[in-house]
């Protein structure tokens, strides 16, 4: 079995959330979602409508997600990695570079954000900030 694994707020969940799920599931056979918990998205400077444990039910409903657990710190991808037996980290590539240190552990792979959408752009939008 070949495990994957990505990390992320994953809030108000929309296509670029997706298809990152969708192309990261399509590198193995099962894919764990590292989900930034509300305590860690004040250190990333992120405030998510949706507080962790609904985003967890909601990542956990996507077809694509085998497992959630909670990313706490900056730190713990490497003992995630060898705890679970990663074969493959995935972010999307405005992550390119940041995690390349994790080569030692497992593939590192950078894919191609989905252009034009966000939970900013939503969150702008609603508010008829643009
Ligand atoms: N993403 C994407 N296309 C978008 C928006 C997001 O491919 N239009 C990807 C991001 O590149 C990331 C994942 O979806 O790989 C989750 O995005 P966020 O929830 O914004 O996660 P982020 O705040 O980048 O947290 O330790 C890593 C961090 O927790 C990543």
């Amino acid at each position: 079995m070949r495990t994957v694994i990505t990390y992320g707020t994953f809030d108000l969940l929309h296509v670029g959330h997706v298809n990152l799920l969708k192309r990261a599931k399509e590198m193995g056979d099962y894919l764990i979602v590292g989900l930034s918990t509300d305590d860690f998205n004040i250190l990333k400077h992120k405030q998510s409508f949706y507080s962790y444990q609904d985003r967890k039910v909601i990542l956990e409903s996507v077809r694509y997600v085998d497992k959630v657990i909670p990313e706490r710190t900056w730190e713990q991808k490497k003992d995630d990695i060898l705890t679970y037996q990663v074969d493959a980290f995935v972010m999307g590539n405005d992550w390119k570079g940041k995690f390349d240190e994790l080569c030692s552990f497992c593939e590192v792979v950078y894919l191609p954000r989905t252009d034009g959408i966000s939970s900013t752009i939503i969150k702008d939008n609603l508010r008829g900030d643009t």
